[in-house]
C-alpha cells in the first residue's frame, strides 16, 4: 500500500519532465556546415548545457522546412519553434527591420557589430515582438554585392534595365529600381535555376552564398557594389515563448547570444574560404564606382525611412563609432 502513493508521484515528476523537457525545432534554408546552421548547433549545445540536458534544438536545415517567408509564418504560429533568416523577408512584417537593411548605412563590418551589439540592435528585435515574434540575436551576413551572367556591373549604368533576383520584401525591390534595374523577388532556393535559364539577368549576395548555392557556376562576375549589410536574424515564436518559464526563456536568450561571437568566427573564416574558392573557379571579383551607386539611393531613404523614429534611428547608427 505504501508502495503505490510513492510510484504514483515518480511517475507524475516523469510525466510532467518529459511534458516540459523540449528539443526545439529550428530552421534554416543553408546546408550543413554554412556558418548560421552551424552556430545554431552550437546554440543548441549551449542551451543542453545550461538547462541540465532539458533542452535543446534541431536545426531542419536546406530549406527542408520551406523558403524563409513560410518559416516567418510557420515560427509565428507556433508550428515551429525557430527560424534563422535574413532580416528582409521580416521588412514588410515588422518596420523598423528595414534599418539595418538600409543601402550604405553601415561603414563597416565593426560599425555594424557595434550597432546591432548595442541598445539600436536591442530596440529593432523588441519591436518584433508585437508581429509575434521574440528576437534572440543577429548573426553577420557580410556585404552583399551584385552578380550577372552575361556581363559585368562596372557602373551604375550597366544595371540599367537588368532583371535582378531580389528577396521577398518591397525594400529590395526598391533598391534595384533606384538601381534602374527590374527588381524579381523570389526565394532563394530558385535562384539558381533562374540565373541558369535566364530568368534573371543577375542576383546579389555576400560571398559565402554566393558560393555554397553554387550561383558563382552560372554568374560568373561578381561586382564589388557592397549596397547592403542586411543581418541574419534569429527569431523565436512568441506563441511558444509565453509557454515556457521565465529560466527557460533565460537559458535560451544566453544560448543565443553565446552563440553570436561562435558565429563570428566561423563567418569571418567562411568569407575568406569563399572568396578563395569561387576565385579560384573562374569567377572575377570586380571593383565598381560605388559614388554612383550610393547617390541613387536617395529615393530609397526618402520612401521607406519616412517616420521621425526610424529617422531617428538612422542618425543614431550613422552617429554609433
Ligand atoms: C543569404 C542569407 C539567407 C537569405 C539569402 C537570400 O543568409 O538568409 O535567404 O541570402 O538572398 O545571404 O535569400
Amino acid at each position: 500500500m505504501k508502495l503505490v502513493p510513492h510510484l504514483l508521484t515518480g511517475l507524475l515528476a516523469a510525466m510532467s519532465l518529459s511534458a516540459q523537457a523540449t528539443d526545439f525545432r529550428s530552421t534554416d534554408i543553408h546546408p550543413d556546415g554554412y556558418p548560421t546552421v552551424d552556430a545554431v548547433k552550437y546554440m543548441g549545445q549551449v542551451l543542453n548545457k545550461l538547462s541540465n540536458g532539458k533542452h535543446s534544438i534541431k536545426v531542419f536545415n536546406n530549406s527542408a522546412l520551406g523558403a524563409e517567408k513560410d518559416t516567418i509564418e510557420q515560427t509565428k504560429i507556433g508550428a515551429i519553434a525557430m527560424t534563422r533568416v535574413n532580416i528582409a523577408p521580416m521588412n514588410n512584417i515588422c518596420p523598423t527591420t528595414v534599418v539595418p537593411t538600409m543601402p550604405f548605412l553601415f561603414r563597416s563590418k565593426e560599425h555594424m557589430r557595434a550597432v546591432l551589439d548595442g541598445p539600436i540592435g536591442e530596440e529593432i528585435l523588441k519591436s518584433c515582438e508585437a508581429q509575434g515574434f521574440i528576437g534572440l540575436a543577429y548573426y553577420d551576413s557580410g556585404a552583399r554585392s551584385m552578380y550577372t551572367v552575361k556581363k559585368p556591373i562596372k557602373t551604375l549604368a550597366d544595371a540599367k534595365g537588368m532583371k535582378v533576383r531580389v528577396q521577398q520584401s518591397d525594400l529590395w525591390v526598391s533598391l534595384l529600381e533606384a538601381m534602374g534595374a527590374n527588381a524579381t523577388p523570389m526565394p532563394f532556393g530558385e535562384v539558381y535555376t533562374a540565373l541558369k535559364t535566364g530568368l534573371v539577368d543577375a542576383a546579389e549576395n555576400n560571398y559565402p552564398s554566393f558560393e555554397s548555392s553554387r550561383h558563382f557556376e552560372v554568374a560568373k562576375f561578381y561586382s564589388k557594389t557592397e549596397h547592403s549589410m542586411a543581418p541574419e536574424m534569429l527569431l523565436f515564436s512568441k506563441k511558444i515563448w509565453d509557454g515556457l518559464t521565465p529560466e527557460d526563456q533565460k537559458q535560451i536568450r544566453q544560448a543565443a547570444k553565446e552563440s553570436v561571437p561562435y558565429m563570428r568566427k566561423l563567418w569571418d573564416e567562411r568569407e575568406e574560404k569563399s572568396l578563395a574558392t569561387v576565385k579560384a573557379a573562374g569567377a572575377q571579383i570586380i571593383d565598381v564606382d560605388k559614388p554612383s551607386f550610393q547617390a541613387a539611393m536617395k529615393p530609397v531613404y526618402d520612401k521607406f525611412i519616412s517616420d521621425a523614429k526610424l529617422k531617428d534611428l538612422i542618425k543614431r547608427i550613422q552617429d554609433t563609432k
